[in-house]
């Protein structure tokens, strides 16, 4: 592009997401140059409420880069989860079952924290960014080219990682061939709210209702986070306050509990679907996060399996610099096989805890009660429950090695 800025790093990033975000801090630690490229406005993405738990891996990482000081004083540790139905509640207690817990820690807070720390150590992040091509990813310098404040840009790198979640343009970047893709769209979102009252539960509750799904997490001892299932094609407009709250206190409600209420800060629909690219490089362009894969969030593997990417792909980046290219070369394999036993689990949990209206009534009545007896096996079976804790607590991030 004539009159563009001429402009190299050794690793462009395009994405300023969980993905992006600790990708950079890996390649920090390590000394890597790198750039942080964001369409979005530092406001625009500090504000985004998104994911609530962190895996043990997820933390581990954090804390192996130094980054886990604001986790360590707001997260809160949960030794496991509720699984309600039939106005019965039972605690499926991962400490016990595989000695692992998981933490609450909002992404907005961890999506602030590592900025904060990219400002710190002086990291190249711009945003506001436009017009975002790459090419040349067959070669050994790849471009990518953007448009900022300053103008046009033409940033020659080493790699190039596609971390902009499921609307960049990094699997856009793919070869038609590779970017055949596996999806399925549940036909249910969830409508999620923050609320400024003290959680009634110390671990998450998952309810199965016959009026539908309902969860309730947390951000603090001082913020709640609930969801609720409703149509996909539901409208926030036609959710007040009052109608989420009633929603909630009949889904989520079992004798001698109260759930309490509080104002409503923030509340949003979001649709759920499962996605999986077939593929997470091309050349030097590598993807990771939600550029590759969504999961519906009833099994909370978005946000850790974005970080389990960059795991994976920050070591790979390492060996790269040191001339060996084994990790790069298996890098979309190695995180597509773990991904595909977090979609198996995230869809696992999704379809038992949430109520499916398709079909005749006789047909609807069946899968109910399906799930119920389900929901009645894992509750009582040891064996069941240590399997959803070793997947909700996380697999470790090297699962999809060969
Ligand atoms: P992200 O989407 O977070 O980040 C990608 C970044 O790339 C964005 O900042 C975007 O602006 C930027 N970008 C896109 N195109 C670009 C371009 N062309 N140029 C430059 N920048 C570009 N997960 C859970 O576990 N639990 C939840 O409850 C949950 N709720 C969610 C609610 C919503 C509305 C959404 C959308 C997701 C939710 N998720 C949840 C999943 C979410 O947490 C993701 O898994 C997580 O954000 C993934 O992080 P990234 O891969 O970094 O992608
Ligand atoms: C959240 O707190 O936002 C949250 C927790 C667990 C989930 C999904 C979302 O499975």
């Amino acid at each position: 592009m004539n009159g563009s800025a001429r402009e190299s790093t050794s690793v462009a990033i395009v994405g300023a997401g969980p993905a992006g975000l600790t990708l950079g801090h890996i390649l920090a630690q390590a000394g890597v140059p790198f750039r942080i490229i964001e369409r979005t406005t530092r406001e625009h993405l500090l504000g985004r409420v998104r994911a609530g738990v962190l895996e043990q891996g997820t933390v581990d990482l954090l804390a192996s880069l130094g980054l886990d000081a604001d986790l360590r004083r707001r997260g809160l540790t949960h030794h496991g989860i509720y699984l309600q139905y039939e106005g019965r509640r039972h605690h499926v207690d991962f400490d016990e079952l595989v000695g692992r817990t998981v933490t609450v820690y909002g992404q907005q807070a961890l999506v602030a924290h590592l900025l904060a720390e990219h400002d710190r150590i002086g990291s190249d992040v711009r945003f506001e960014t436009t017009g975002m091509q790459v090419d040349g990813l067959t070669t050994s310098s790849p471009t990518v080219h953007y448009v900022d404040a300053s103008g046009p840009v033409e940033l020659s790198c080493d790699v190039v990682v596609g971390a902009d979640g499921y609307h960049g343009i990094g699997r856009q970047s793919l070869p038609a061939a590779s970017r055949v893709a596996w999806e399925r769209a549940y036909p249910y979102a969830w409508l999620g709210i923050l609320a400024d009252v003290e959680p009634s539960t110390d671990d998450l509750i998952y309810a199965l209702h016959r009026d539908g799904f309902a969860m309730h997490s947390m951000r603090s001892r001082e913020v709640s986070r609930l969801y609720l299932q409703v149509a996909p094609d539901e409208s926030i407009d036609d959710w007040s306050d009052g109608r989420i709250w009633e929603a909630l206190q009949t889904r989520l409600g079992v004798d001698g509990w109260t759930l309490a209420e509080g104002a409503v800060t923030e509340k949003s629909i979001t649709p759920m679907r499962s996605f999986v690219a077939s593929c997470l490089s091309h050349g030097r362009l590598f993807l990771a996060g939600d550029a590759g894969h969504i999961v519906p969030p009833t099994g909370a593997k978005g946000l850790n399996s974005a970080v389990a990417d960059v795991a994976l792909l920050g070591r790979a980046l390492l060996d790269h610099r040191a001339g060996d290219d084994t990790g790069l070369a298996t890098y979309s394999e190695r995180a597509l096989a773990r991904q595909w036993k977090v979609q198996q689990f995230s869809q696992w949990m999704t379809q038992m805890l949430h109520v499916h209206d398709d079909g005749d009534a006789s047909e609807r009545g069946f899968a109910y009660r399906s799930q119920v007896g389900q929901l009645e096996y894992v509750t009582r079976s040891r064996a069941a429950q240590q399997s959803l804790a070793e997947q909700y607590a996380g697999l470790p991030f090297s699962e999809g090695a060969a």
